[in-house]
């Protein structure tokens, strides 16, 4: 299963935020033994359509698409390099496959700020640091243990290659996902754990008086960095969202009149983690179970038929594809979509779309 981390400077919000995402109520404390392990929790990614599938087909059991989230501890000045606790920290973030990346913007003289005052474009700069340095280190590591050997194979001469590049980039400053790679290199490079290859999604975390990021301290040099680096972000109220799970819907409803709280931070949280994790669903649909399975973009047919089970994809023939908004419109059957002619009959190599409703045709 595809994991999210959450990370951000001590005291950003991260654990609020994982609070609001996973509906939890971890324990908010500072993270203080050395053995700790994270707080982790998988939930259901919301899904309209998978909702309306399971009803339409009210089947003995429901599956939906699942991710999963670990709230770190924060990171400080100085984690990059393996000061204090930070480091161990920085490699959980490394196992995770993209990270959510909570800045503090919201004003409150109760919560002390690690840095002093208020201030995100500079705990931009601080994070982006750390994770930077955390890869150089990574990098130089590699690359003097290839510099000792005394002849490297054709590999190791072009693995040693693509790493003097990314040592450029990151002295550079900047984080690899900037950079331009093959799919081949970036493959080699996957080995790596690289946090500043991950994708990423930003969370600005306001409060109830900042309307939007024209209200925050530096609001327009932050707007200006999120711009370069060409990463989503999301504002959001992590304390207001985070009582108002509390309330029963009825009494968030009043409760939340006049604030600027539409959709829930929660469900854009979630969507926007799938999102830039890169990931779409499919869906299989029958009386024993609805379910929505997980696949990167760009996976085929034959990745489809895997993912279910292996047998699957060894004896695969066809697969039957329907995308979900015909498959709504003609009555949830494959039988009235081919009727209809909006069934289509697809090979191995076909490309999966989001929300396509497939069923796979297998001999074995
Ligand atoms: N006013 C306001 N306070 C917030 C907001 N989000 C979090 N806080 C408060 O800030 C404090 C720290 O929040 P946490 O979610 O524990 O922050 P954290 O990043 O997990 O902190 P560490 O794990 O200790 O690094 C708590 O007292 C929260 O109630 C917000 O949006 N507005
Ligand atoms: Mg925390």
């Amino acid at each position: 299963m595809l994991s999210c981390g959450i990370i951000g400077l001590p005291l950003s919000g991260k654990t609020t935020v994982f609070n609001v995402i996973t509906k939890a109520g971890a324990e908010v404390k500072p993270y203080a033994g050395g053995k700790t392990d994270p707080n982790r929790a998988v939930i259901d990614v919301p899904d309209a359509r998978f909702d309306s599938l399971a009803r339409a087909h009210n089947p003995r059991k429901t599956t939906p698409a699942r991710v999963e989230f670990v709230d770190l501890a924060g990171l400080s000045r100085g984690a990059g390099q393996g000061e204090g606790l930070g480091n161990s920290f920085l490699s959980f973030a490394a196992d995770a496959d993209a990270t959510l990346h909570v800045i503090r913007c919201f004003e409150n003289s109760a919560v002390e700020h690690p840095e002093g005052s208020v201030n995100p474009a500079r705990d931009w700069e601080i994070l982006e640091m750390e994770l930077i340095f955390r890869d150089l280190g990574v990098v130089e590591n590699r690359l003097g243990k290839l510099s000792a050997k005394k002849k490297l194979t054709p590999e190791e001469a072009a693995e040693a290659a693509l790493l003097r590049r990314c040592n450029d980039c990151l002295l550079d400053e900047r984080p690899l996902r900037e950079m331009e790679l093959s799919s081949e290199e970036a493959r080699s490079l996957r080995g790596f754990s690289f946090v500043t290859a991950r994708p990423r999604l930003i969370v600005l975390n306001m409060d109830e008086t900042q309307g939007g990021i024209g209200d925050v301290p530096e609001g327009a040099e932050l707007e200006r960095r999120i711009e370069r680096s060409g990463t989503r972000a999301i504002a959001i109220y992590g304390r207001l969202e985070m009582d108002l799970l509390e309330l029963s819907p009825e009494e968030a409803a009043e409760f939340s009149e006049g604030l600027p709280v539409s959709e829930p931070a929660r469900d854009r949280l979630i969507a926007g983690a799938y999102s830039i994790l890169g990931l779409i669903s499919f869906f299989t649909c029958g009386p024993d179970e609805v379910r929505a399975w997980t696949l990167r973009d760009g996976d085929s047919a034959i990745d489809a038929a895997r993912a279910i089970h292996s047998d699957l994809a060894k004896g695969f023939i066809r697969a039957q594809v329907v995308s979900y908004d015909d498959y709504a419109a003609n009555g949830n059957s494959f039988a009235s979509c081919r009727d209809a002619g909006v069934l289509r009959l697809e090979g191995r190599g076909y490309r999966v779309g989001d929300g396509d409703v497939i069923e796979i045709r297998f001999n074995i």
